[in-house]
């Protein structure tokens, strides 16, 4: 039976999750919130689309998906939320349906996106779907939102209860939003002010230990169309005024000119969610989900967060191990395994003296008395496996091997826990696609 589920799950292609997380579509402006201890993510969704005028050369969006999580690795996708012929006051054919925020109260899901109202030349307003569950369905309001034009709605709750919404639009503005979620009260205020210029777009607010955190794009250049960077500022209050703290994360060191994020805090730990255009590398209007780990030092401020392929969360050792999304790599580089069906992901190629490691592999509960790790090498060369400091198989790669092959090997020793992989080719080269440990020798 052991057997049987090991071979159906090389079969089924089922594999866990690291950076990008979503591995079927495109996931932009990515925000995370939880609800009911689950991690649900609310994305805009970047497609292609000819029905749409500027659909192959501008951002192009006509729905939104929502997923969930309970360990921030294994990802559902709970269907389309909300479509553009859905808002009573959108245009249905905009394919605007740019960041979306989601938050909860009193039991009520307030789901707020951006849209172009009908009849409008190149506007956007803000508008509130509303459900009973965070997975919908959502039901949006007749109107948009009154007084708020733009994009990137965010809402900032409290902990005394009170909301704002926040949004990007004519500069950074917030408003108090109404006991009811729908309405604003009164005029909004202008966030940005005092700020270093370069708020670009995308802000996302949070409280922690009484401090307001007001985290968004920025570009170095003034907000003149360098790729942005994620920075922050800080205040007592939250409608500021707000001091600049500095630089979260820095400009995409591939020049994806957008990037857009979330943070929250599961079961402890702080998370930072933004995207990158890890599946399109040649247009960077389809984005993808990541997620990293986030660290504030003790006096509140934020420690700059390193892109990683790795992500964050257990691999489990008898699922496929996608070790292309390395934890650290040396005189390895990764190619996409099909460049014409691209979330099908990545391989790393091995040349040389080369070595690669992958942290956090989780061999509870998996007899790993055997590993297969699919490879193939065109001139040969000898891999060996390790964990942490134990090497546990080598394996010679002949040259030549044509397509992709599944090569098996016994695991020297017994390996428990969780545990750190490090891949070293000592000459030659070879490319591994992915390896899978369990069954019998
Ligand atoms: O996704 C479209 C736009 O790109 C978002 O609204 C911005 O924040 C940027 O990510």
């Amino acid at each position: 039976m052991r057997r049987l589920s090991f071979i159906l799950l090389l079969i089924s292609g089922i594999c866990a999750a690291q950076n990008p997380i979503i591995h079927d579509q495109f996931t932009a402006d990515p925000t995370a919130r939880v609800f009911n201890g689950k991690v649900y993510l609310f994305a805009s969704h970047d497609i292609r689309s000819e029905k749409n005028p500027r659909g192959l050369d501008w951002f192009c969006m006509e729905d939104y998906h929502v997923f969930s999580s309970d360990n921030l690795v294994d990802w559902t996708d709970h269907g389309v939320i909300l479509k553009q012929e859905d808002v009573p006051w959108g245009n249905p054919a905009a394919y605007s349906m740019w960041a979306p925020d989601c938050v909860e109260k009193n039991g009520k899901y307030y789901f707020y996106f951006p849209d172009a109202p009908k009849n409008s030349r190149g506007g956007f307003a803000v508008g509130v779907a509303v459900a009973d569950k965070p997975e919908g369905p959502y039901v949006p309001q007749e109107q948009q939102v009154a007084g708020v034009g733009g994009i990137d709605p965010c809402v900032l709750q409290c902990s005394n209860g009170d909301a704002y919404l926040i949004w990007s639009g004519g500069g950074l503005r917030a408003a108090k939003l109404k006991e009811n979620m729908l309405e604003i009260e009164g005029q909004s205020v202008d966030l940005a002010a005092g700020l270093p210029a370069g708020f670009k777009e995308g802000p996302f607010a949070f409280e922690r230990n009484g401090k307001f955190y007001l985290t968004y794009p920025y570009q170095f250049d003034g907000a003149n169309n360098s790729p942005e960077a994620l920075v922050y500022a800080m205040s007592d209050q939250p409608l500021g005024p707000y001091e600049y703290k500095g630089v979260i994360m820095p400009e995409s060191p591939v020049g994806c000119w957008t990037n857009h994020h979330s943070f929250v805090q599961f079961n402890g730990e702080w998370y930072l969610f933004y995207h990158h255009n890890d599946y399109s590398p040649d247009f960077d209007k389809n984005r993808s989900a990541r997620i990293d780990r986030v660290t504030f030092n003790p006096d509140g401020t934020i420690q700059q967060v390193v892109p990683t392929w790795r992500g964050v969360g257990l691999s489990r050792a008898d699922r496929f191990v996608e070790v292309d999304r390395y934890s650290t790599a040396e005189n390895a580089t990764l190619e996409f395994v099909n460049p014409d069906r691209r979330f099908d992901g990545w391989f790393i190629r091995y040349a040389g003296q080369a070595r690669s490691t992958y942290d956090d592999v989780d061999f509870n509960g998996v007899k790993a008395k055997k590993m297969t790790l699919r490879m193939r090498s065109s001139s040969g060369g000898s891999l060996r496996v390790k964990v942490g400091d134990k090497t546990i198989g080598e394996i010679t790669v002949p040259g030549q091997t044509g397509e992709w092959t599944d090569f098996t090997m016994p695991v020297k020793g017994k390996i428990a826990g969780v545990q750190d992989l490090a891949f070293e080719l000592t000459g030659g080269s070879v490319d591994l696609d992915r390896v899978i440990f369990g069954g019998k020798k």
